[in-house]
């Protein structure tokens, strides 16, 4: 029987670009260069376990984590191929303290944000693991890109999307113009369209917190945990974003993080962590706020930036929010 024809990245997104007004094809390389780098990243990440680049690299990032080397490498990696493609002028990562200007190409119109890989304390465990970016027209006219140009409120992305290195390598991506899965096929070193149009379900029965911090969330987020426990849903958490949100993604459910006492704006990271997912969410129907606001009109003022953040299906996380309400209302 005739195979259906293979769509692979490349060709989807030149395709979409046919539909982008104005598209003059910088941002369909940028993309497919954070293509190349994935399948890089993809390799190594599936020897891990046989070569000496899983441990820890005994350095620190800018938040005083224990870097892994995976985590280094997947950070030059896509620090090169984004200096490579030409159509970036500057980049910021999780790794990196501050934004890096990309001299050769300092009047390229995009920047672009990632997060290399995200869940990597999982990395020496083979729990899946993800790389996350975000990409931005640039807001200043000349010369190299400054701060302004990375601390764009999530709206203003053009882009976004995660790459998943789990049982099998996914690229999961977004113009704004619907939410595209697309898995790595080694055999052919292609990503393949897999989960064309995503949508995500209008509510769930799976609910994904870090639950031994219960005692350390405030009344709201603790009294829609006791929900979800009583109304019988699953709990089920991974501790990698990527993953977590992904399968949130694709079966519906809730994925949040609140504030704790000990990280009053969140754990998790507003630019390159939260941003990203949440303009892909939304992309596929779903809702996305620190528990209150929307995630992609919060208005940054630092690269590093922290926020609570609660995604997923839009009935569940409305239904969070009706939680943290009444127990403001209560508390005042
Ligand atoms: P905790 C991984 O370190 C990460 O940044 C996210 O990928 C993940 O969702 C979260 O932190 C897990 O944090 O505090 O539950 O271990």
């Amino acid at each position: 029987m005739m195979q259906n024809k293979i769509i692979s990245l490349d060709e989807h997104i030149i395709r979409s670009q046919r539909n982008l007004p104005y598209a003059s094809g910088e941002l369909s390389s940028l993309l497919r260069d954070i293509g190349l780098a994935s399948k890089i990243v993809s390799r190594e990440v599936n020897k891990a376990g046989l070569v000496d680049i899983a441990g820890r690299a005994d350095v620190e990032n800018q938040s005083g984590d224990d870097v892994q080397k995976l985590d280094m490498l997947a950070n030059d990696l896509l620090i090169s191929c984004l200096r490579n493609s030409g159509e970036c002028c500057g980049i910021a990562s999780e790794e990196e303290e501050d934004f890096k200007t990309i001299d050769t190409h300092k009047f390229s119109k995009y920047v672009v944000l990632f997060d290399p890989l995200d869940g990597s304390s999982n990395i020496d465990v083979n729990v899946s693991i993800g790389t996350i970016f975000a990409i931005y027209r640039r807001k200043t006219f000349d010369g190299e890109c400054t701060k302004y140009d990375f601390l764009q409120k999530g709206v203003k992305q053009v882009a976004a999307g995660y790459v998943l290195y789990g049982s099998s390598t996914m690229l999961v991506y977004t113009t704004g113009r619907g939410v595209n899965g697309f898995t790595l096929d080694p055999s052919i070193g292609e990503f393949c369209l897999s989960h064309p149009n995503i949508e995500i379900p209008k509510s769930g029965k799976v609910y994904s917190v870090n639950q031994g911090n219960y005692n350390k969330y405030p009344r709201g987020a603790r009294a829609y945990i006791d929900h979800c426990m009583n109304s019988g849903y699953s709990l089920r958490y991974i501790g990698s974003m990527v993953a977590d949100v992904h399968r949130t993604l694709i079966k519906g459910g809730i994925f949040f993080y609140p504030a704790t006492k000990s990280k009053p704006e969140g754990k998790l990271r507003l630019l390159y962590e939260c941003n990203p997912l949440a303009m892909l969410i939304e992309g596929a129907g779903g809702k996305a706020s620190n528990g209150r606001d929307r995630i992609l009109e919060i208005e940054p003022h630092e690269l590093h930036q922290r926020t609570p953040v609660f995604m997923g299906s839009p009935e569940m996380v409305e239904e969070a929010e009706t939680y943290i309400r009444e127990a403001e209302l209560v508390a005042t």
